[in-house]
């Protein structure tokens, strides 16, 4: 089974959604031969890890029923892993969490961070493999409504802070926990900002993962005349911006769409932060 990268740089982590409705690629992979062929693309541009996803959280989406999600998952999520891709698994269910990992998967993926399945603490244990904890307060159907912080950075420290300690108290070891500031996720356009801007404050250490790819916020950003950022591919540029400083400020792994770009960007920053430390 393949296992998780360690390269000394940022990782990329490729998305692949086996949806008929997320965002930005929805319908695009949604049978199992056009995604596995898609996750080998992902890994041959440069994605370290392909992160499989039979549930689409965009706003507004509903849930599909838990053996849909198996369905769709665990054909691409066994090829892929046979080719020797490393892949994640995308979801809050602990029941799909273990059939991928079963089938090959080396990291488990939950937005919810443990909140919408309370089997996902023991299974994770259980299963001994790295496990992000995104930050997030409540299904796609709500979230929007709950984008209300007072202070969002110490808000969610605090709110991983506690899911960490459910997650270890479900026995996971806290160094197989990667925490996620989930952007756009109960975050519109000005909350996401400084959680990027100040990760070593929310995250206390732990290694993070940044998925900021094509999101809404990056649109708010870059609208100007003529710009029409409605459109999620518009937003690759802006992707790879955040990518490269994410990776500056030394973020373990982005979650994007456009491997290739990420890998570039990634490269860059290293250049960069190679020359700083090298004696002229
Ligand atoms: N965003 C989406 C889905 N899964 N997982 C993590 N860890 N972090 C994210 O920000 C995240 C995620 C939604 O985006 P998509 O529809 O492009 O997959």
């Amino acid at each position: 089974m393949p296992s998780l990268p360690v390269q000394g740089r940022t990782l990329v982590m490729g998305i692949l959604n086996v949806t008929p409705d997320s965002f930005s690629d929805g319908g695009r992979w949604d049978s199992a031969d056009a995604a596995i062929a898609r996750g080998l693309e992902l890994a041959r541009e440069g994605a370290d890890i392909v992160d499989v996803g039979g549930e689409s959280t965009r706003p507004g989406a509903a849930r599909v029923e838990p053996g849909e999600e198996v369905t769709r998952v665990l054909p691409v999520v066994e090829a892929l892993a046979a080719e020797g891709v490393p892949v994640s698994i995308d979801t809050m269910r602990a029941r799909t969490a273990r059939a991928a990992v079963d089938a090959g998967a080396c990291l488990v993926n939950d937005v919810s961070g443990g909140l919408a399945d309370p089997d996902m603490g023991r299974i994770v244990a259980e299963l001994e493999c790295d496990y992000v904890a995104m930050h997030w307060r409540a299904h796609s159907t709500q979230m929007d409504d709950l984008d209300v912080y007072a202070d969002v950075v110490g808000e969610v420290g605090t709110e991983l802070s506690e899911r960490i300690g459910a997650l270890t108290a479900a026995g996971v070891d806290p160094a197989r926990i990667i925490l996620d500031p989930g952007l756009g996720f109960a975050k519109v356009a000005d909350s996401n900002w400084p959680l990027l801007a100040r990760m070593g404050e929310w995250s206390g250490g732990a290694r993070v993962l940044v998925g900021a790819s094509r999101k809404r916020f990056l649109g708010a950003a870059i609208a100007r005349d003529g710009i029409d950022a409605s459109d999620p591919s518009v937003r690759e540029h802006a992707t790879t911006a955040v990518t490269t400083l994410a990776a500056h400020h030394g973020a373990w792994a982005v979650r994007v769409h456009d491997a290739r770009a990420a890998r570039d960007a990634i490269a860059v920053a290293s250049a960069w932060q190679n020359a700083t430390s090298t004696p002229e």
